[in-house]
């Protein structure tokens, strides 16, 4: 589950590795998640993802049973390689007839993956050459690392040629690029910065000073629900609340710097994602 790109720019490919698998009854699929994200495997699951992707919760422990017969609800629970998970993997024993069978991550909206039993007779790929399955795996991770580095690309072009935006991560459902496109932005005292969120399926935050948030204040919950609002120092808490489009529309959030000093910000969700504006004197002044 998952893929990782082995160098500076955090793409995360959102999809089963391999994304077809083929076996025969009663043989046991083990599904293993090495990152942070967390990802479910999950057999008849609620179809609604795209409409509600926020019911995730409800699919945190997994099903009492992690037998598949082909028509029953399975679910691995959350899995992935973070204190947020109980576990890294999981594993589901299919007994369902020959056919092909498709579950889900709860997650992701997009992310999907099949099963194909195959009758007894039939030699699977692994038993033909074992090879032949880390290949396919390879090859599909090595797709997904490709896309996001164009992802990439785009977001820091776009970036670059518009004034004062901020990138807030990328993606395409498939795909997510964990990045500030810049990382660091130097600005001008005065300056309004637009964030925004272009992963239509990732949910990211642009959070200032985490560690002095106050009372009644939360890091999901944006300062101002206008929009925007205006820091005034870098010690100051201030967050953008919940950027994704799919989730609530609110992809875009401002920020305006009227005092000089080096502003640190970071995604909640998101470790990798760290970024820096730095605030110079107005030219005028
Ligand atoms: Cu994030």
């Amino acid at each position: 589950m998952g893929t990782a790109a082995p160098d500076d720019i955090h793409i995360f490919g959102l999809r089963y590795y391999p994304e077809n698998i083929i076996v025969h009854t009663g043989d046991v699929i083990k599904f293993v998640s090495p990152f942070g994200e967390p990802h479910t495997a999950t057999f008849n699951g609620p179809t609604d993802l795209i409409v509600s992707p926020f019911n995730v919760f409800d699919y945190q422990d997994p099903s009492a049973s992690n037998v598949f017969d082909g028509t029953n609800y399975v679910n691995t629970g959350f899995v992935c390689n973070d204190e947020f998970c109980d576990r890294k993997e999981a594993e589901v024993v299919i007994t369902a007839p020959v056919g092909t069978y498709s579950y889900r991550c709860v997650f992701h909206p997009l992310m999907v993956g099949y099963v194909t039993v195959v009758d007894a007779k039939v030699e699977t790929p692994e038993e033909i050459d074992y090879r032949q399955w880390a290949q396919l795996r390879n090859f599909q991770m090595a797709e997904d690392i490709a896309i996001g580095k164009a992802l990439a690309t785009k977001a820091e072009t776009e970036a670059d040629n518009e004034d004062n935006l901020v990138i807030v991560g990328t993606g395409n459902g498939r795909v997510q690029v964990l990045e500030f496109f810049p990382s660091v932005l130097t600005i001008t005292a005065g300056t309004t910065v637009t964030f925004r969120n272009d992963d239509p399926f990732t949910p990211h935050t642009v959070t200032f000073n985490l560690g002095n948030v106050g009372d009644g204040e939360s890091p999901v919950v944006a300062s101002d629900d206008s929009g925007s609002f205006t820091i005034t120092s870098p010690e100051e808490f201030a967050t953008s609340g919940v950027l994704e489009e799919a989730f609530n529309q609110q992809k875009e959030y401002e920020f305006t710097f009227p005092n000089p000093g080096t502003y640190h910000y970071v995604c909640i969700y998101h470790d990798e994602m760290v970024g820096t504006i730095i605030v110079t004197e107005a030219a005028d002044k």
